[in-house]
């Protein structure tokens, strides 16, 4: 690490310990067992308040304001580093604390905790203040639908929507292309601007274990927004990005018979990128109605047809919180 990423991380590190300080809880947003996250909206109290936690205890007396004083906060359960799976053998387990435990014939289970000077860091925080009402809804627990997005009904309702997102949405995307911030976790870079892009550690994996090794590559161009605009003309691109994301991944160890590749419709971010996993890795984002593996996006535009994603019909999941979900949900109450 570079003095200059050290001090930054420090920075950061300040800001997020700051952050919990402060934090009073209001309400849990959402749970999910299966990723083991919990995501909570609380406010973050005036440093110079003088307001103790105990003030705040009853839940009542905090509204927090969207874009002011709001925060949402997810807790994620980290899976086990390669350094504490290599721990295990090391005897660290004889120090556990054992709290409740069944026996049956060959067979025990019990729940505890694992020596933690060992075992650490345990989660994932992270948070966003100022929270906007946008950031809450998107992680309250939400209704879901399924729809089946015909060309007709992209132009009418998806394309007018994406026009209209505002340049800020993707400000971290231009940070990160133009070397702002997480040049130090870039990878891979190839500069062309019509067939370049970056490749860095996803925000969800910190690049402490191979196994669920979770990279995104970002392309330099910023015509492409989504899949849809996807055609024979961008084929060069798209193989440059599953060619050169094996030499990427070799970084972390992964041979290029592990990756999974794999491109989301909806996307969160309208600037086209693509997910690159561990085949081992296996979470949420990949779900059938939301990953398209890059491999088909070649194929169908390579052997199928080059304007294939202009003719598809495409279906997926929307929840009441995503920002496109009115748009359909008035279009389809018009009909
Ligand atoms: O759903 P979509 O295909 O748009 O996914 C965007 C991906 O970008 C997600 O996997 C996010 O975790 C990741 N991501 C989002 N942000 C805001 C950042 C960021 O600031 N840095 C990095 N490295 N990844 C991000």
């Amino acid at each position: 690490m570079s003095p200059d990423a050290a001090s930054n991380s420090s920075s950061s590190k300040d800001v997020v310990s700051n952050l919990l300080r402060r934090f009073r809880l209001k309400e849990v947003l959402n749970e999910d067992t299966g990723s083991k996250t919990i995501w909570l909206l609380g406010s973050i109290v005036e440093e110079a308040s003088g307001e103790t936690e105990s003030s705040f205890d009853d839940g009542n007396s905090l509204d927090p304001v969207p874009g002011k004083s709001a925060a949402v906060v997810t807790l994620e359960r980290l899976a086990f580093s390669s350094q504490e799976i290599g721990a295990c053998s090391s005897g660290f387990l004889a120090s556990s604390e054992i709290f409740t435990a069944e026996n049956n014939d060959i067979y025990s289970w019990s729940t505890g905790t694992l020596h933690e000077r060992v075992f650490h860091p345990d989660a994932r925080v992270a948070i966003i203040y100022p929270a906007t009402q946008k950031h809450i809804d998107k992680h309250r627990r939400q209704q879901r639908i399924w729809v089946r997005e015909t060309p007709v009904l992209y132009k009418e309702v998806t394309k007018p929507f994406i026009d209209a997102q505002p340049p800020s949405r993707i400000q971290w995307v231009y940070n990160i292309l133009s070397k702002k911030v997480e040049s130090e976790h870039i990878v891979f870079e190839d500069p062309d601007p019509e067939n370049g892009f970056v490749i860095l550690p996803d925000l969800k994996w910190d690049a402490s274990n191979a196994e669920n090794m979770y990279l995104v590559a970002i392309v330099h161009r910023r015509d492409i927004k989504s899949l849809r605009d996807l055609d024979g003309s961008h084929l060069p691109l798209l193989r440059n990005i599953r060619e050169k994301s094996s030499l990427a991944a070799g970084k972390y160890g992964v041979p290029p018979e592990q990756l999974r590749l794999y491109v989301h419709y909806q996307p969160s971010y309208y600037h086209f990128h693509v997910h690159i996993t561990n085949v081992s890795f296996e979470g949420k984002g990949m779900v059938a109605g939301r990953a398209h593996l890059l491999d088909t996006v070649v194929d169908n535009i390579e052997n199928i047809t080059p304007d294939y994603y202009q003719r598809a019909s495409i279906s997926f999941a929307l929840n009441s919180g995503d920002d496109l979900w009115s748009h359909w949900v008035k279009s389809t109450r018009a009909d």
